[in-house]
Protein backbone atom coordinates (compact mmCIF):
# COMPACT_ATOMS: atom_id res chain seq x y z
CA UNK A 1 0.00 0.00 0.00
CA UNK A 2 2.64 2.64 0.82
CA UNK A 3 4.72 1.85 -1.91
CA UNK A 4 2.07 2.71 -4.16
CA UNK A 5 1.66 6.18 -3.18
CA UNK A 6 5.37 6.37 -2.74
CA UNK A 7 6.55 8.78 -5.94
CA UNK A 8 10.24 9.49 -6.72
CA UNK A 9 10.36 13.22 -8.02
CA UNK A 10 12.95 15.24 -9.69
CA UNK A 11 13.74 18.56 -10.94
CA UNK A 12 13.70 18.50 -15.30
CA UNK A 13 13.56 21.97 -16.25
CA UNK A 14 12.28 25.75 -16.15
CA UNK A 15 11.00 27.22 -18.93
CA UNK A 16 10.08 31.26 -19.41
CA UNK A 17 8.97 30.78 -23.07
CA UNK A 18 7.24 27.74 -24.95
CA UNK A 19 10.32 26.98 -27.09
CA UNK A 20 11.98 25.75 -23.97
CA UNK A 21 9.34 23.61 -22.82
CA UNK A 22 11.11 20.23 -22.68
CA UNK A 23 10.11 17.24 -25.10
CA UNK A 24 6.60 15.86 -24.68
CA UNK A 25 7.22 12.23 -24.67
CA UNK A 26 5.07 11.55 -21.73
CA UNK A 27 1.57 12.31 -20.00
CA UNK A 28 1.61 15.36 -17.81
CA UNK A 29 -0.20 17.11 -15.05
CA UNK A 30 -0.31 20.93 -14.35
CA UNK A 31 -0.67 22.41 -11.07
CA UNK A 32 -2.45 25.95 -11.77
CA UNK A 33 -4.30 28.68 -9.27
CA UNK A 34 -3.60 32.17 -7.30
CA UNK A 35 -0.04 33.23 -6.33
CA UNK A 36 0.50 32.04 -2.87
CA UNK A 37 -2.27 29.23 -2.93
CA UNK A 38 -0.08 26.76 -2.10
CA UNK A 39 0.98 25.11 -5.71
CA UNK A 40 4.76 24.28 -4.85
CA UNK A 41 3.77 23.18 -1.49
CA UNK A 42 1.25 20.91 -2.39
CA UNK A 43 3.66 19.18 -4.67
CA UNK A 44 6.26 19.05 -2.48
CA UNK A 45 3.52 17.26 -0.55
CA UNK A 46 2.64 14.93 -3.48
CA UNK A 47 6.38 13.78 -3.14
CA UNK A 48 6.76 13.89 -0.01
CA UNK A 49 9.83 15.79 -0.84
CA UNK A 50 9.87 18.89 1.03
CA UNK A 51 12.19 21.25 -1.03
CA UNK A 52 11.34 19.97 -4.48
CA UNK A 53 9.83 22.77 -5.90
CA UNK A 54 10.34 25.84 -3.85
CA UNK A 55 7.80 27.34 -1.60
CA UNK A 56 7.76 31.09 -1.17
CA UNK A 57 6.26 33.87 1.05
CA UNK A 58 6.77 36.60 -1.73
CA UNK A 59 3.49 35.61 -4.32
CA UNK A 60 4.15 36.31 -7.83
CA UNK A 61 8.05 36.02 -8.42
CA UNK A 62 8.06 33.25 -10.66
CA UNK A 63 6.97 33.32 -13.86
CA UNK A 64 8.52 30.48 -14.46
CA UNK A 65 7.20 27.03 -15.26
CA UNK A 66 8.76 24.44 -13.59
CA UNK A 67 8.45 20.75 -15.04
CA UNK A 68 9.59 17.62 -12.55
CA UNK A 69 9.83 14.14 -14.26
CA UNK A 70 8.13 11.44 -11.73
CA UNK A 71 8.31 7.29 -11.94
CA UNK A 72 4.41 7.78 -11.62
CA UNK A 73 3.74 7.68 -15.10
CA UNK A 74 3.20 11.31 -15.71
CA UNK A 75 5.29 14.63 -15.24
CA UNK A 76 4.51 17.14 -12.84
CA UNK A 77 4.19 21.17 -13.97
CA UNK A 78 4.07 24.11 -11.56
CA UNK A 79 2.95 27.04 -13.48
CA UNK A 80 3.38 30.27 -12.32
CA UNK A 81 0.32 32.08 -10.21
CA UNK A 82 -1.62 34.33 -11.95
CA UNK A 83 -3.98 37.22 -9.71
CA UNK A 84 -0.64 38.84 -8.83
CA UNK A 85 -1.39 42.72 -8.40
CA UNK A 86 1.77 43.47 -9.09
CA UNK A 87 2.76 40.94 -12.22
CA UNK A 88 -0.56 42.44 -14.02
CA UNK A 89 -0.78 46.15 -12.93
CA UNK A 90 -1.08 47.64 -16.43
CA UNK A 91 -2.13 44.54 -18.32
CA UNK A 92 -5.57 43.96 -19.79
CA UNK A 93 -4.92 40.26 -20.30
CA UNK A 94 -5.60 37.90 -16.71
CA UNK A 95 -3.48 35.04 -17.45
CA UNK A 96 0.01 35.53 -18.92
CA UNK A 97 1.18 34.44 -22.30
CA UNK A 98 3.07 31.78 -21.16
CA UNK A 99 0.17 30.21 -19.19
CA UNK A 100 -1.88 30.34 -22.10
CA UNK A 101 0.45 29.20 -24.28
CA UNK A 102 1.23 26.15 -22.19
CA UNK A 103 -2.62 25.23 -21.49
CA UNK A 104 -4.03 25.55 -25.33
CA UNK A 105 -0.57 23.90 -26.79
CA UNK A 106 0.43 21.21 -24.83
CA UNK A 107 -0.17 18.39 -26.41
CA UNK A 108 0.86 15.64 -23.50
CA UNK A 109 -1.07 17.88 -20.75
CA UNK A 110 -3.25 14.99 -19.50
CA UNK A 111 -5.14 17.04 -16.97
CA UNK A 112 -5.13 20.39 -14.72
CA UNK A 113 -5.60 20.58 -11.14
CA UNK A 114 -6.92 24.54 -10.16
CA UNK A 115 -5.90 25.16 -6.80
CA UNK A 116 -8.65 27.24 -4.79
CA UNK A 117 -8.33 28.46 -1.36
CA UNK A 118 -10.50 26.51 0.82
CA UNK A 119 -10.84 29.95 3.51
CA UNK A 120 -12.14 31.77 0.07
CA UNK A 121 -15.96 32.04 -1.93
CA UNK A 122 -14.82 31.16 -5.15
CA UNK A 123 -13.02 33.85 -7.13
CA UNK A 124 -13.94 35.37 -10.39
CA UNK A 125 -10.46 35.10 -11.26
CA UNK A 126 -10.21 31.65 -10.68
CA UNK A 127 -13.62 31.21 -12.22
CA UNK A 128 -12.07 32.77 -15.39
CA UNK A 129 -9.46 30.07 -15.37
CA UNK A 130 -12.38 27.67 -15.18
CA UNK A 131 -13.98 28.72 -18.09
CA UNK A 132 -10.19 29.20 -19.94
CA UNK A 133 -10.36 25.11 -19.04
CA UNK A 134 -13.38 24.57 -20.59
CA UNK A 135 -12.92 26.39 -23.69
CA UNK A 136 -9.62 24.67 -24.25
CA UNK A 137 -11.45 21.33 -23.96
CA UNK A 138 -8.83 20.38 -20.69
CA UNK A 139 -9.98 17.97 -17.97
CA UNK A 140 -9.64 19.83 -14.57
CA UNK A 141 -9.59 18.90 -11.16
CA UNK A 142 -10.41 21.70 -8.64
CA UNK A 143 -8.61 21.18 -5.45
CA UNK A 144 -9.08 22.92 -2.29
CA UNK A 145 -5.96 23.91 -0.11
CA UNK A 146 -5.63 25.07 2.97
CA UNK A 147 -7.90 22.89 4.38
CA UNK A 148 -6.47 22.54 7.76
CA UNK A 149 -7.12 25.88 8.25
CA UNK A 150 -10.94 25.66 8.30
CA UNK A 151 -13.39 23.11 10.19
CA UNK A 152 -14.02 19.83 8.89
CA UNK A 153 -17.81 21.09 8.20
CA UNK A 154 -16.63 24.58 6.38
CA UNK A 155 -14.44 22.46 3.62
CA UNK A 156 -17.50 19.89 2.63
CA UNK A 157 -19.81 22.90 2.60
CA UNK A 158 -17.27 24.60 0.26
CA UNK A 159 -16.88 21.08 -1.86
CA UNK A 160 -20.13 21.39 -2.11
CA UNK A 161 -20.43 25.14 -3.42
CA UNK A 162 -17.89 23.90 -6.25
CA UNK A 163 -19.73 20.87 -7.04
CA UNK A 164 -23.00 23.03 -7.64
CA UNK A 165 -20.81 25.54 -9.43
CA UNK A 166 -19.50 23.24 -12.10
CA UNK A 167 -22.82 21.02 -12.48
CA UNK A 168 -22.81 22.15 -15.78
CA UNK A 169 -19.37 21.93 -17.15
CA UNK A 170 -17.96 19.11 -19.79
CA UNK A 171 -14.77 18.87 -18.17
CA UNK A 172 -14.40 19.17 -14.41
CA UNK A 173 -13.76 15.57 -13.22
CA UNK A 174 -13.70 16.43 -9.38
CA UNK A 175 -13.23 18.22 -6.32
CA UNK A 176 -10.88 17.75 -3.94
CA UNK A 177 -10.08 19.05 0.00
CA UNK A 178 -6.52 18.97 0.59
CA UNK A 179 -4.07 20.11 2.95
CA UNK A 180 0.18 20.36 2.42
CA UNK A 181 0.49 20.52 6.37
CA UNK A 182 -2.03 17.29 7.32
CA UNK A 183 -1.41 15.67 4.29
CA UNK A 184 -5.45 15.44 3.86
CA UNK A 185 -6.63 14.43 0.06
CA UNK A 186 -3.23 13.32 -1.02
CA UNK A 187 -3.85 9.79 -1.92
CA UNK A 188 -7.12 10.74 -3.31
CA UNK A 189 -5.18 13.83 -6.12
CA UNK A 190 -2.20 10.84 -6.66
CA UNK A 191 -4.92 8.86 -7.80
CA UNK A 192 -6.79 11.04 -9.93
CA UNK A 193 -3.40 12.14 -11.56
CA UNK A 194 -2.42 8.33 -12.31
CA UNK A 195 -6.16 7.63 -13.56
CA UNK A 196 -6.39 10.28 -15.78
CA UNK A 197 -2.69 10.01 -17.26
CA UNK A 198 -3.26 6.55 -17.90
CA UNK A 199 -6.18 7.25 -19.83
CA UNK A 200 -4.58 10.06 -21.58
CA UNK A 201 -1.67 7.70 -23.15
CA UNK A 202 -4.48 4.84 -24.05
CA UNK A 203 -6.47 7.66 -25.90
CA UNK A 204 -3.00 8.95 -27.53
CA UNK A 205 -2.34 5.14 -28.22
CA UNK A 206 -5.65 4.75 -30.16
CA UNK A 207 -5.05 7.90 -31.79
CA UNK A 208 -1.94 7.05 -32.90
CA UNK A 209 -3.11 3.80 -34.15
CA UNK A 210 -6.33 4.66 -36.03
N1 LIG B 1 -1.68 26.07 6.66
C1 LIG B 1 -1.29 25.78 5.41
N2 LIG B 1 -0.44 26.61 4.76
C2 LIG B 1 -0.09 26.30 3.49
C3 LIG B 1 -0.59 25.13 2.84
N3 LIG B 1 -0.08 25.11 1.57
C4 LIG B 1 0.71 26.20 1.46
N4 LIG B 1 0.71 26.92 2.59
C5 LIG B 1 1.47 28.18 2.84
O1 LIG B 1 1.06 29.15 1.88
C6 LIG B 1 2.18 29.92 1.41
C7 LIG B 1 2.30 29.81 -0.11
O2 LIG B 1 2.57 28.48 -0.50
P1 LIG B 1 3.24 28.13 -1.90
O3 LIG B 1 3.24 26.64 -1.98
O4 LIG B 1 4.55 28.83 -2.08
O5 LIG B 1 2.17 28.74 -2.92
P2 LIG B 1 2.29 28.95 -4.50
O6 LIG B 1 2.64 30.39 -4.70
O7 LIG B 1 0.93 28.65 -5.03
O8 LIG B 1 3.33 28.00 -5.02
C8 LIG B 1 3.40 29.37 2.15
O9 LIG B 1 3.64 30.19 3.25
C9 LIG B 1 2.96 27.98 2.59
O10 LIG B 1 3.63 27.54 3.74
C10 LIG B 1 -1.49 24.26 3.57
O11 LIG B 1 -2.00 23.24 3.11
N5 LIG B 1 -1.80 24.65 4.84
MG1 LIG C 1 5.08 28.35 -6.12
Amino acid sequence: MAQEHHIEAMFATGAVQPDQFPPSNYPEVAMIGRSNVGKSSLINTIVRQGNLARVSNTPGKTQEINFFATNAGFGLVDLPGYGYAKVSKGKREMFSGLIKAYLLERENLAAVFVLVDSRHEPMPIDLAMIEELEFAGRPYVVVLTKCDKRKGGAVAERVEEFRHLLSQCQHVVDVIATSSQTGEGRVQLIGVMKRLSQQFAEKSTRNRDE
